[in-house]
């Protein structure tokens, strides 16, 4: 073997030496995050603390690229830095191996430092397993390396290169080591994952044994007609399985519903509570359609859904722990829930007092809570955006002021306050489709949540505006159809739609951005007609 090869061969198993190491360090976060918890392994409280510091128009195009893979996207982006850092360190060689287990130990110390950084971090354990990996991995990359040393090295020297390329022997040596540690690696790795993995079976276990009791107060019967089953119009009551997520949870928090807790307290609770699932599920329960929307939703965008929802009247809870709201003399005007991953929302306490029905719910389209949309417990108030109302994986309510405390979307520039806006959609035709000339159903949804839907009017090309058909008004908690017919003639055509709540409030030409309070302007569609 010539000299050149033998330098390219060392260099490609001073790489692998890397990758080796990074992959032990990563191995052993994971089996000991299981004593601290899932969430403070470094894939995840990296990728977690990218989240929090996101600016929010990244976030949308991240999940126009990629929908609900965003979050496997960004995993997979952290690994791809890390093996591309790792080999980096390995490259360094044999005669830089301290410096380059140093380096894996910094990379330690960043991946503890965002999991301690996360809202849900309890404190600096969470920095443990990145730590104890990186110790782990530094000490791989150290013993590796040492494994290329050829004579010369080791004295700091460059004079006896009698043996540039690792002699056989010692390369042996650097595969045997090299694969026990990838070995022993992937055996902890598979290990810490299965512990991790148990807890959500045991959560798995406890959804699949509720049965939900039947409601005291059912939902109100429908009347007939609210549902136009036009082909390509949104159905009144959106599927479980269609239903939009919106969320900062890397991995869904599967809880077990027996150990789950929510505790009430804070400014003006003159009887704090502690609740648990069963204490809700003996409560007199209330079922609602509701419709739930995203402050980030663009409009004509699709985080928008309609639900039967289950649950505990909101309200009657507060009464009992002795909250009164503000208009009575009540201290504490914010009620900010708290989900068990950090996540923070601010309602008005005044609205979930008012009246609507705002909700501890268990249940949605008559099942337990899927895992992605909060169980066993998530909070909903109609009428408000998500944001600021609609905490899943509950875990706390705490009574303050909004003077006092900002929540995580509200520090991240989102407004403190935000009902939803009267807003309408084209549902069908479809952006662009190609139409025969001819009567055309123009078909969507409009929604005005806890005011309800006066009116919906339909122009073609900038024209006068025409009166769009109703569907029939169901609980003026949730969205409404509409249904226009469009004698349409050949060219391209822009359809255009606005719709008018119950206060007479029409909504708005100006076209905002999502953030701060909601998007505003009205949809609109071009198609082709032939
Ligand atoms: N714990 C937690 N609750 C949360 C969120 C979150 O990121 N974490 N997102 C909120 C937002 S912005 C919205 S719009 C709704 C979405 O609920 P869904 O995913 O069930 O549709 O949940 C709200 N509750
Ligand atoms: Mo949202």
């Amino acid at each position: 073997m010539n000299e050149r090869n033998g330098v390219r061969e060392r260099r490609t198993l001073a790489a692998l030496g890397g990758l080796v190491a990074g992959y032990a360090a990563l191995a052993v976060a994971e089996l000991v995050s299981v004593a601290v918890r899932p969430a403070a392994s470094p894939v995840t409280a990296v990728g977690g603390a990218v989240i929090d510091r996101t600016p929010a128009a990244v976030k949308d195009w991240a999940i126009r690229q990629f929908g609900t893979g965003d979050k496997l996207v960004l995993q997979l982006g952290i690994l791809g830095v890390l093996a591309v850092l790792a080999a980096a360190l390995g490259l360094l060689g044999p005669r830089y191996r301290c410096q380059a287990s140093a380096g894996v130990l910094i990379f330690g110390i960043v991946g503890g430092a965002a999991a301690t950084g996360r809202p849900d971090a309890a404190g600096v354990v969470d920095a443990v397993p990145s730590l104890a990996g990186a110790v782990s991995g530094a000490a791989v990359l150290y013993v590796l390396l040492g494994r290329l040393l050829v004579k010369g090295d080791a004295q700091g020297g460059s004079a006896a290169r009698e043996a540039p390329e690792p002699s056989a022997p010692r390369r042996r040596d650097f595969l045997v080591a090299a694969g026990a540690v990838t070995a022993f690696s992937t055996g902890a790795g598979l290990w810490g994952r299965r512990l991790n993995g148990s807890a959500a079976v045991d959560a798995e276990a406890s959804r699949a044994a509720i049965r939900l009791p039947a409601p005291g107060s059912p939902a109100p019967r429908l009347p007939r007609g609210v549902d136009l089953k036009l082909p390509g119009l949104t159905p009144y009551r959106t599927p479980t399985r269609d239903f939009y997520r919106v969320d900062t949870a890397l991995t869904v928090p599967r809880l077990d519903a027996g150990r789950w807790r929510l505790r009430i307290h804070g400014k003006g609770v003159r009887n704090p509570l502690t609740l648990g699932f069963d204490d809700l599920l003996r409560r007199r329960l209330i079922e609602r359609d509701i419709t739930m929307t995203c402050v980030s939703n663009e409009v004509g965008g699709p985080y928008v859904g309609s639900a039967r929802w289950l649950g505990v009247p909101l309200a009657e809870v507060l009464r009992e722990a002795g909250v009164r709201p503000p208009s009575r003399g009540g201290r504490a005007d914010q009620l900010v829930a708290r989900s068990v991953d950090g996540m923070t929302l601010g309602t008005p306490v005044e609205t979930v007092m008012d009246g609507r029905d705002a909700m501890l719910a268990v249940g949605m389209n008559g099942e337990p809570l899927p895992f992605e949309h909060g169980f066993p417990v998530r909070m909903l108030v109609p009428g408000l955006y998500g944001y600021v109302s609609a905490c899943k994986w509950l875990q706390e309510l705490e009574l303050t002021t909004f003077a006092a405390y900002d929540t995580y979307w509200v520090e991240r520039k989102w407004a403190r306050k935000a009902p939803i806006k009267t807003a309408s959609r084209i549902d069908t035709p479809r952006p662009f489709a190609s139409l025969k000339a001819g009567t055309i159903a123009v078909a969507g949804v409009a929604w005005a949540q806890h005011k309800g839907i006066e009116r919906v009017e339909v122009r073609v090309d900038g024209g006068s505006w025409q009166e769009a058909q109703l569907a029939a008004q169901g609980p003026v908690d949730t969205w409404r159809q509409w249904m226009w017919q469009w004698p349409a003639k050949p060219g391209t055509h822009t359809l255009q739609v606005r719709a008018t709540d119950r206060t007479g409030a029409t909504q708005t030409t100006a076209r905002a951005r999502p953030i701060p309070d909601g998007a505003s302007g009205h949809h609109s569609v071009v198609v082709t007609v032939t």
